[in-house]
């Protein structure tokens, strides 16, 4: 092949290998350049043939080498740009933010669903003028059971199966001690007393789905001038209606406490069937949700309180037993055991 030819090929096969060039090899282009255009590159090995030509030809051909070189370092400038320009372009592509893109989601807990109702029901008491009040779970028998009018060997005590520490101190069986706590500290020169105190109690239960060994409560008490049976009911079908639904009635069955006389228990009509009978209320259209009754007359005595000047009534609930009817929940220990699975249902 003569000079003109290798010149041509070297042209052509350069500028092929440029265009093979990726972005991503960008080194090889200056690799390239080295090779062909460099002091020891193709080009300068051809032009060492320039001496061997006749001299008519030596201007054509070295006109012609010039030529390639020019047409060459342009190209590989070009090819440059080209390669730099697509790096940036590739670089935008990668660290692109797609802001139409869903965002991840972040989970978030919530609030337990017994923190949650009974949230709602000190919410529901505040705004009729009640005090919320916080009890001790570590308690004495004495508020426990002889305050609450169960002297010692009193048969009642069996009704709840208790955790003792030590003869007197026991964990509570029930809220009511702060029934007696809050009446010794109240000054009925000031007005009636009405609070509620949420809180957990213990007993000696065997765990199964409705029962657990602890558990929650909420008491209630109002004491005052001409209290009556009439405000009891009157609270608590308020209480029902509003965790139930606004055409819940309730119904209240003589029972036994002995702090309070009479005793009721409370049932409210069933959410579900509206008192025709279903599964929820066992087929009886009630269903049963606390005790309570007109504040025994010696409950108030043994707090300093004239109980022929004074009356009041009481009630104790249990959260588990709530949330449970309201939400359809059947097992007891769901509450307990810290699942996402049933804790997030009730965000
Ligand atoms: C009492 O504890 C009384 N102190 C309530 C009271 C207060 C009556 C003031 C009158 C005046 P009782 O033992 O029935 O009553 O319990 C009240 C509620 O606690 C029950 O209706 C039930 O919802 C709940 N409860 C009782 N035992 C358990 C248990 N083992 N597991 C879960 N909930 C329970």
């Amino acid at each position: 092949m003569d000079l003109q030819a290798q010149l041509e090929e070297l042209k052509k096969s350069t500028q092929a290998q440029l265009q093979a060039i990726k972005a991503e090899n960008a080194k090889e282009l200056q690799d390239l350049r080295v090779k062909v255009l460099g002091k020891k590159g193709s080009l300068t090995e051809l032009l060492k043939g320039l001496k061997d030509l006749p001299n008519e030809l030596r201007p054509v051909v070295g006109k012609q080498v010039n030529e390639v070189r020019d047409v060459l370092t342009k190209a590989f400038e070009e090819q440059g740009k080209i390669l730099a320009a697509a790096k940036i372009q590739a670089q935008l592509e990668s660290e692109s933010l797609d802001v139409t893109l869903p965002g991840r989601k972040i989970s978030v807990g919530n609030r337990h669903v017994l923190s949650q109702v009974t949230e709602e029901i000190e919410d529901i008491f505040l705004g009729m003028g009640f005090q919320v009040v916080d009890g001790y779970e570590v308690e004495q028998d004495y508020y426990n059971f002889e305050r609450m009018n169960l002297p010692k060997d009193h048969p009642a005590r069996d009704m709840q199966d208790t955790f003792y520490i030590s003869e007197d101190i026991l964990l509570r069986t029930h809220t009511s001690p702060v029934q007696a706590r809050t009446l010794d500290k109240h000054d009925f020169s000031k007005g009636p007393l009405k609070m509620i105190s949420p809180g957990r109690v213990f007993r000696r239960d065997t765990d199964d789905a409705t029962h657990s060994h602890q558990f929650h409560q909420i008491e209630g008490l109002v004491v005052g001038k001409n209290i009556s049976m009439g405000d009891l009911k009157g609270t608590l079908e308020m209480i029902s209606k509003k965790m139930f639904g606004e055409d819940r009635k309730i119904r209240l069955r003589p029972s036994y406490f002995p702090f309070t006389e009479p005793s009721v228990e409370v049932d409210v009509s069933c959410f579900k069937c509206g008192g025709k009978g279903c599964n929820v209320c066992k087929k009886t259209g009630w269903i049963e949700i606390l005790g309570a009754g007109m504040v025994h007359p010696r409950v108030l005595e043994m707090a300093g309180v004239d109980s022929e000047e004074y009356s009041g009534f009481a009630f104790g609930l249990g959260q588990e037993r709530i949330a449970m009817l309201r939400y359809g929940i059947n097992d007891i220990r769901g509450f307990y055991q810290g699942d996402s699975r049933f804790t997030e249902q009730f965000k």
